[in-house]
């Protein structure tokens, strides 16, 4: 049954605060707001308000909390747990349209970003300011800073320059409570009590609507090389993955992929295999040090142990050509039906293990799934995604989230705990922890409306 939608005194006010125009209410404009990126998530078609002011944000917050209607922040909607779908009939708050990208600090290195502005445009607005910007990941097109802000994502340089939290120095979001808190700065360094822009960020929604991002930009690097590393087992691939992080100066990016993701991307893009030689496990380093990147990568690649093949690129076009490999894997996993991902991290000394063992762990539970594992070695983070599966399976989860959590690793590294961990929070956050958690939430959102159906159990 459809869960009911939000009563009308509250679509009044908000129609009247934001113009009629604001309010989407029409299935076939609203229906693409009611499904995940993967299509595991699917709810009916919400109401759809797209606020374009901060002042429009506090008038649905504040109508929402007078009528207890639940609110969902959406921003390009690519996330992949669940955690911006309105599967209780909560309203969806568009937060595309405040997408402008200002206050651009040429000499600092810092600029604004609206909650709803693609990541592509905060890395475009770096670039012709002179700068970068330190994240980055393949739906950079569509994926926005405010779902950034709310995941804390990581991407593909997280062993450069962190996660999103590493980079940013403020927000401007409304609270659960119709507050504006706006702290976009323009100073760096600051450490005046507690830090509300990292405590919203990794919040998932839950807390209140963040509307804009106050950014640090990283030096630009032009002269990097990429090298595909071919290796003749997964583990010596994970193991080299350290050895890398250790041994390399100016590392941009270790990104893993095994032979049976690289054929599958092969096969869906009518791509050539990336090396000659076959390799049941290949390994992406980027480097961007200050001279000559491809030697420095080519030295350390011939020290590794147990490669098999490798492929090394200089210029733009052929670094990015390397790149696509990776950068295919979401997409193609996604040709073969809704999958289940699982974003986690294991210690340094577990993840070679992990990634040998994950097939198994999945196919004792679900002998027809098929496991792809791939991910940011050099973080620990390797993604699980399992296809093949109902997509209200939980015995698959209930495996992998557990026998991460028995090898000391987290159930959630950059994509969120949203729906599809939420029953398994407690794997990683202790019950002291979790408490903490709902005290925060409980001041911050005392009228339970900030996205109440995901993290928190
Ligand atoms: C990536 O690293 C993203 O490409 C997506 O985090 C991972 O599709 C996935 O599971
Ligand atoms: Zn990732």
């Amino acid at each position: 049954m459809a869960a009911p939608g939000p009563p009308p005194p509250f679509l009044a006010e908000v129609r009247a605060a934001l113009g009629p125009h604001r309010v989407v209410t029409d299935p076939a404009r609203t229906a693409s707001h009611a499904v995940d990126w993967t299509g595991r998530f699917r709810a009916s078609p919400p109401v759809v308000v797209r606020p374009a002011t901060v002042d429009d944000v506090v008038a649905v917050v504040v109508a929402a909390g007078a009528h207890g209607v639940a609110l969902v922040p959406q921003g390009g909607n690519t996330g992949l747990v669940g955690g911006a779908t309105p599967l209780d009939g909560e309203v969806v708050v568009d937060l595309r349209p405040l997408h402008e990208v200002r206050d651009v600090d040429e000499l600092g290195g810092q600029l604004t970003a609206g909650a709803g502005a693609p990541i592509a445009a905060v890395q475009e607005a770096a670039r012709r300011a002179g700068w970068a910007y330190g994240v980055d990941w393949a739906a950079r097109d569509t994926a926005t800073v405010g779902g950034s802000v709310g995941t804390d994502a990581g991407g593909l340089r997280f062993v450069r320059h962190g996660s999103t939290r590493r980079q940013l120095l403020g927000v401007e979001a409304v609270l659960g409570t119709g507050e504006v808190i706006s702290h976009l700065a323009r100073v760096e360094k600051d450490n005046t009590g507690y830090d509300l822009g990292g405590l919203l960020c990794g919040s998932e929604g839950t807390l209140g609507v963040v509307t804009a991002a106050r950014l640090r930009l990283v030096p630009p690097r032009p002269d990097a090389a990429v090298a595909l590393v071919g290796f003749a087992s997964v583990a010596a691939a994970v193991d080299a993955a350290w050895a890398v992080r250790r041994g390399i100066g100016g590392l941009e990016a270790v990104e893993l992929m095994t032979a049976a993701g690289l054929e599958l991307v092969c096969t869906v893009r009518s791509w050539p295999a990336p090396l000659p030689t076959p390799a049941p496990a290949v390994l992406l380093v980027e480097v961007a040090s200050a001279a000559d990147p491809g030697s420095v990568l080519a030295e350390a690649v011939a020290g590794l142990d147990g490669v098999v093949d490798a492929a090394v690129a200089t210029d733009g076009p052929r670094r990015a050509g390397l790149w696509r490999y990776r950068e295919a894997h979401t997409d193609a996993i996604a040709t073969l039906g809704a999958p289940h991902k699982f974003d986690v991290t294991l210690p340094a000394t577990e993840l070679a293990g992990f990634v040998v063992d994950a097939p198994g762990i999945v196919a004792a539970v679900a002998p027809r799934a098929r496991t792809w594992c791939f991910g940011h070695a050099a973080d620990g983070n390797v993604h699980v995604n399992v296809t093949g599966l109902a997509a209200d399976d939980e015995v698959v989860a209930e495996a992998v989230l557990g026998a991460v959590a028995e090898r000391g690793g987290s159930i959630s590294a950059e994509h969120g705990i949203g729906r599809a961990k939420r029953r398994w929070v407690h794997l990683a956050r202790t019950p002291a922890e979790l408490a903490a958690m709902r005290a925060v939430k409980g001041a911050l959102d005392p009228h339970g409306i900030c996205n109440p159906g995901v993290l928190l159990p």
